[in-house]
């Protein structure tokens, strides 16, 4: 199948900024899915979750199409909320306050978190051309801050730049991040299949 265009098998319209900006540098079309898109993210792990949309985007659309399945584990929780991240409150608000809740009994020094990112290109056959992942490492702090992003950004203290994630622009974020280390690597196989 060719790699002209691919569809996006997300509805979080602020991994779509991230991932569109990304392969910006290809020539491909990147599309979004359309209407309702909620396959049951039932797997065990990011990556067979990243295969359930990447696999159902595939089937609906029948182009080529690229998921991402990512979440915060943070080390004083025993890693939650892993990839229940998405599910652990309502709203980015409530999750923040969730976990700043959560966190407030540990020390600056247990705060330690990494955000993982893993990707995967599957065919409406079912088949995965390509997976990729990423990490990035950070703390978790008290007080929100910043308005770029989403999710667990405001909270996510990244010390190589003093700020959180959501203080930092775009392409800062897309440098470092989970997700912007595993397109990197997506990017690489995508140039030798053009
Ligand atoms: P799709 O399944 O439609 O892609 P989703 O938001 O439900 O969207 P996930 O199941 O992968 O995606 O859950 C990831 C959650 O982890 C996301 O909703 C955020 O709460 C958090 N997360 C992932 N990447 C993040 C990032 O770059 N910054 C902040 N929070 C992030």
């Amino acid at each position: 199948m060719n790699m002209k265009k691919i569809v996006l098998a997300t509805k979080n319209k602020g991994k779509v900024k991230e991932i569109q900006q990304a392969l910006k540098e290809l020539n491909i079309e990147v599309l979004e899915i359309e209407g309702d898109f909620s396959p049951e993210e039932n797997g065990a792990t990011f990556k067979e979750n990243a295969y359930i949309k990447a696999y159902e985007a595939a089937k609906l659309t029948n182009l080529p199409a690229l998921a991402d399945d990512s979440g915060l584990e943070v080390d004083a929780l025993d890693g939650r909320p892993g990839i229940h991240s998405a599910r652990y409150a309502n709203s980015d608000k409530e999750r923040i306050q969730k976990l700043v809740k959560e966190v407030s009994e540990f020390s600056k020094k247990e705060r330690t978190a990494r955000f993982k990112c893993e990707m995967v290109m599957a065919l409406p056959t079912g088949e995965t051309l390509y997976s990729s992942t990423g990490t990035c490492e950070g703390e978790i702090i008290d007080n929100p801050s910043g308005t770029n992003g989403f999710g667990y950004d405001p909270i996510f203290y990244i010390k190589e730049f003093n700020a959180t994630m959501a203080e930092i622009n775009l392409e800062q974020k897309n440098n470092i991040s989970h997700r912007g280390k595993a397109l990197k690597s997506m990017i690489e196989w995508l140039k030798i299949q053009n």
